[in-house]
């Protein structure tokens, strides 16, 4: 089973919308790996964000993502990049479809309420980035057998 990983970013935090977008991730039917608040600093957001430094909004992104703690988690489950990539929607949430999280709570381009990898393998560099071995947790929830069909497991 692969896994992802997803920031609820600082506008997420200041609408009090943390339980909402984690309610939707847990109804889906995901196995929640790993999840701790943190406070980012410019040296892991230029790393994160490295494909986008020369970019003018790049210095305002930064800032952004500083404003408050985030909340990072590691997510679980069958093609779970490309599942929770189509649940995060457009990176513009006025371009987002309406039932993706950030066409149902957003209204802008940079405060898009949250971060999913966009691959499997910078799934994997990003959980290492953001967690220690220690904080990801490998358990198997009683619910599993009725999430999926056993060739499916
Ligand atoms: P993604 O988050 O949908 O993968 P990326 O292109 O990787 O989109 O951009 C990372 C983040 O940078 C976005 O989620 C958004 O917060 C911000 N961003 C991207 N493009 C713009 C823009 O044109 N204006 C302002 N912020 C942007
Ligand atoms: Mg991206």
């Amino acid at each position: 089973m692969e896994q992802t990983f997803v920031i609820l970013k600082p506008s997420t935090i200041q609408r009090g919308l943390i339980g909402e977008v984690i309610d939707r991730f847990q109804k889906k039917g995901l196995i929640v790996a790993g999840i701790k608040m943190m406070q980012l600093n410019e040296d892991i957001l230029r790393e994160h964000y490295a494909h986008l430094v020369d970019r003018p909004f790049f210095p305002s992104l930064v800032r952004s993502m500083m404003a408050t703690p985030v909340i990072v988690m590691c997510l679980r489950g069958k093609d779970v990049v490309t599942v929770v990539r189509s649940m995060t929607g457009a990176t513009n949430c006025r371009k987002a479809e309406p039932g993706t999280i950030r066409g149902d709570y957003g209204m802008s381009g940079q405060e898009n309420i949250v971060h999913a990898s966009d691959s499997d393998e910078n799934a994997e560099i990003e959980i290492k980035r953001f967690f220690k071995p220690e904080e990801i947790f490998d358990y198997t929830p009683l619910t599993l057998t009725a999430l999926y069909s056993p060739d499916e497991l």
